[in-house]
């Protein structure tokens, strides 16, 4: 498969045509969504991981061997953030997801020692609104135990109402649930992943 950096946007008056399903990538500042998407994609850095979190307030378009595109979205809740910042972002975000027409789903997430916060809540409330597939990632799983990530499944799975099934864990680290990432992304996009 190819993927390759397509174009970054600052303003929804700048997206590219909707020439691909896309999917999007949302989640707190350091949750691991550059992480994830390199290694669905088994790429080292074409996404680039930050050591500058919530820096990036872009949306960050990647082609994916010319079936979809991934979106990048840019991460909330980093506290060095201004207000003045955080709405401009939450007007991108919106605009985006209300009027991106080829959007077909959206990935939350969500650091699996973490809850599901308002930020997620909203953000869940706003996919059901305008019909875009929702898809819960928990993710370093790898800094859990077993046990522990059972737990805090089913912990998430009472916050949420969503069936323990549907929340996957995941680890960019080892690895664990990438194909269960890309099966839940294969159900709403067709891509060929090798
Ligand atoms: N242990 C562990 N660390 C991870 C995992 N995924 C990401 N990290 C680390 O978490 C930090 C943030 O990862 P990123 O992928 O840059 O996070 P991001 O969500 O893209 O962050 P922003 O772009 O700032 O919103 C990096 O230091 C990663 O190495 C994981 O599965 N396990
Ligand atoms: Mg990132």
């Amino acid at each position: 498969m190819q993927s390759s950096f397509f174009i970054s946007v600052a303003d929804i008056k700048q997206l590219p045509p909707p020439l691909y399903p896309e999917v999007a990538f949302a989640g707190r500042s350091n949750v691991g969504k550059s992480s994830l998407m390199n290694k669905l994609l088994e790429r080292k850095q074409l996404v680039k991981t930050g050591k500058t979190p919530g820096k990036t307030r872009l949306l960050n378009f990647f082609n994916i061997n010319d079936q979809a595109m991934f979106v990048d979205l840019p991460g909330y809740g980093y506290a060095a953030v201004s207000k003045a910042e955080t709405s401009k972002w939450g007007r991108l975000l919106d605009g985006y997801f209300q009027t991106r027409k080829n959007l077909a789903m959206c990935l939350i997430l969500v650091d699996i020692r973490r809850s599901f916060e308002e930020e997620e809540a909203t953000l869940y409330d706003l996919l059901l609104r305008y019909n875009i597939a929702p898809c819960i990632v928990l993710t370093k799983s790898d800094k859990l135990s077993k046990n522990q990530l059972l737990n805090n499944k089913v912990r998430i799975s009472k916050d949420t109402g969503i069936p323990v099934e549907q929340l996957i864990h995941f680890s960019a680290t080892t690895g664990d649930g990438r194909d269960a990432v890309r099966n839940a992304i294969t159900q709403e996009v067709l891509i060929s992943w090798d």
